[in-house]
């Protein structure tokens, strides 16, 4: 049975959602909660750190072997009287995330509820008995959030025929492993979806297709069915072991751990995130995301249709580090002024990263207005904002933070907005600008943005079209050579420009040629106008000192000027000829305006 719908337009900018997963794409950003025995050992075992570099303190059990029975007792150093689940649910909700997704079962195999079918839990070894899951779900009733649960199905630590790493030497009879199945996961599934009211998701964590490992095919179905008996509007995450694409009753992809969207995708998807970067408590952590940063993440994952699930990991007393609680404050602070930008926004049509000054995001909203949210990084010196490759006029233009929507100047000019921003933003981190649009405004497909600052980098990142083979060079030596393709046949590349401001227009070009003369040609033509320009030798340089880290020198080269007599769309075209048998490199083409 197919299960994604179409969403009716304009409701949710994403195509492919089925409808249970509806309020995922709506909402966009929720807590992760990386809660257990682990959190008691703070990431060190009897004085030694934990062992691997990832430093996921949640790990210590496996990385450093220790014995159940020894690991257990690390249920004395919890403060149980003080831990109170509601305090984290209020946290989320105070950080404006609308879902709390808790590790009720990690790989240590120890449930954080009451378990009747594995005595390896909570309830049997707090005082007083405590059932975590149970208390959350009240408080996410309480504060109108919704309660995911993390459970580890495919590595389990505690029963003996569970999947740990060292089976990898040892082996493991694919009938004990169903037996462990059977009998642990399948019952504590069972308890999880029908002791706790309604379930989110389920949270599954096996980073590999089941082809790779123990677990069968046939095994991931009678979970998945039995969540749809039992919680039918529940989600199930693509770690079960099963893609989106192979099953669409998996209702959405989750990419890699702090993995953040590249390209949009029209099915729900998630990053799962942390804060620092252990996920459960490290007592030594030291690597904490800025606030910025996390926003970032998150605008970005919106304007590619995606979700952020961002990660707390609290103490054995429950208490969330302060670097955590004081950035997932701000960010609520943040969310409460400009929160309409995130949630039921989803990608705009233009390409993410199109413009310098930040990331868009886009909505339709109820009234049947169009929005198009510009998110900017960094307020511009000169006032003023540029955005290329809507070709409709905005009907109006404001700060999303002045409640007062006190309009903005702006310049309409084809495919150029120009907007005048006052002298400083009004809100923090990130400020937004809201364009308003009456029908869905249409964009000019592959155009190279002006930066905001002024001129045109072209580049592989913004050309229309490449003809010729070649494979583009990835940058290397810690970025120190950077991204470039080798000339070794003729090759052809196009932009599309919009030029606002006619006039005359220097054509820098960056390259490396290590031949001890010309190596070959540069053509630019726009129109009837023609820059040639003879590669010149650039030599060496120093990427690290006093490391005899010596690499090509990437320079820039002018080649001369062309005047664009009006304003309008421009076709840049480039040809690369290389003629010795010591090819150059090529880098980027650079337009700026003569003043
Ligand atoms: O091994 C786990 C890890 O401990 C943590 O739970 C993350 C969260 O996405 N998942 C696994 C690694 O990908």
């Amino acid at each position: 049975m197919v299960l994604f719908f179409l969403i009716p337009l304009g409701v949710l900018a994403q195509k492919y959602t089925g409808k249970r997963a509806e309020w995922f794409v709506h909402d966009r950003f929720g807590m992760f909660i990386h809660w257990g025995l682990y959190s008691g050992a703070e990431g060190y075992w009897k004085g030694e750190k934990l062992r691997y570099g990832n430093d996921y303190a949640e790990w210590i059990q496996y990385r450093n072997r220790i014995a159940k029975e020894e690991y257990l007792k690390l249920t004395d150093r919890f403060d149980w009287d003080k831990i109170n689940p509601e305090e984290w649910v209020i946290l989320a909700k105070e950080a404006g995330m609308k879902y709390v997704t808790i590790t009720a079962k990690h790989h240590d195999g120890f449930a954080l509820w009451n378990s009747a079918s594995n005595d390896y839990n909570i309830y049997e070894h707090s005082k007083p008995k405590r059932d975590i899951i149970k208390e959350l779900s009240a408080a996410c009733k309480k504060h109108g959030l919704k309660m995911g649960l993390y459970y580890s199905h495919w590595v389990d630590w505690e029963h003996p025929d569970g999947w740990d790493h060292t089976k990898e030497i040892y082996g493991i009879d694919q009938e004990a492993y169903d037996g462990y199945w059977q009998e642990k996961v399948i019952p504590q599934m069972r308890e999880l979806l029908t002791q706790y009211e309604d379930i989110g998701m389920i949270w599954f964590d096996m980073w590999f297709h089941h082809s790779e490992t123990v677990v069968s095919k046939e095994q991931l179905v009678q979970i998945k069915e039995l969540i749809r008996e039992l919680q039918p509007d529940c989600l199930i995450n693509s770690r079960l072991g099963l893609s989106v694409e192979e099953d669409s009753d998996v209702d959405f992809r989750t990419l890699g751990d702090n993995q953040l969207g590249k390209n949009k995708l029209e099915y729900p998807w998630q990053t799962p995130a942390t804060v620092a970067h252990s996920w459960g408590f490290h007592a030594t952590e030291n690597q904490w995301k800025s606030t910025s940063t996390l926003l970032r993440s998150l605008i970005g994952n919106v304007g590619l249709n995606g979700n952020f699930m961002l990660n707390i990991g609290p103490r054995a007393n429950g208490e969330v580090p302060y670097e955590i609680e004081t950035r997932l404050k701000a960010m609520g602070d943040w969310l409460k002024t400009n929160g309409e930008a995130i949630y039921g926004s989803g990608a705009f049509d233009l390409p993410n990263d199109q413009h310098d000054w930040g990331l868009m995001t886009y909505k339709l909203t109820g009234e049947g207005t169009h929005k198009t949210f510009l998110h900017l990084f960094n307020w511009p010196l000169n006032k003023k904002l540029k955005v290329s490759g809507i070709v409709d006029q905005p009907r109006k233009i404001y700060l999303l933070a002045d409640k007062q929507k006190e309009p903005l100047n702006f310049d309409f000019n084809q495919a150029k907005i120009t907007i005048a921003l006052p002298d400083k933003p009004m809100n923090q981190y990130v400020a937004v600008v809201v364009m308003e649009f009456d029908d869905k405004p249409q964009i000019e497909r592959g155009l190279a943005a002006e930066l905001n600052a002024g001129g045109y980098s072209l580049d592989f990142n913004n050309t229309v079209s490449m003809n010729g083979e070649t494979k583009i060079i990835t940058p290397s030596r810690r970025g120190s050579i950077p991204r470039h393709i080798n000339v070794d046949q003729p090759l052809t590349m196009r932009w599309n420009i919009f030029i606002d401001k006619p006039g005359d227009y220097f054509f820098d070009t960056s390259y490396s040629n290590q031949a001890t003369g010309s190596n070959g040609q540069i053509m630019v033509t726009v129109g009837n106008d023609k820059l040639i320009h003879q590669t010149k030798p650039t030599g060496k340089t120093v990427g690290e000192a006093n490391n005899r880290w010596v690499i090509d020198n990437f320079a820039s080269n002018r080649m001369g000027h062309i005047n664009f007599g009006k304003s309008g769309f421009y076709d840049v075209e480039l040809k690369l000829m290389s003629d010795l048998e010591k090819k150059f490199k090529w880098q980027w083409l650079w337009l700026e305006p003569i003043n």
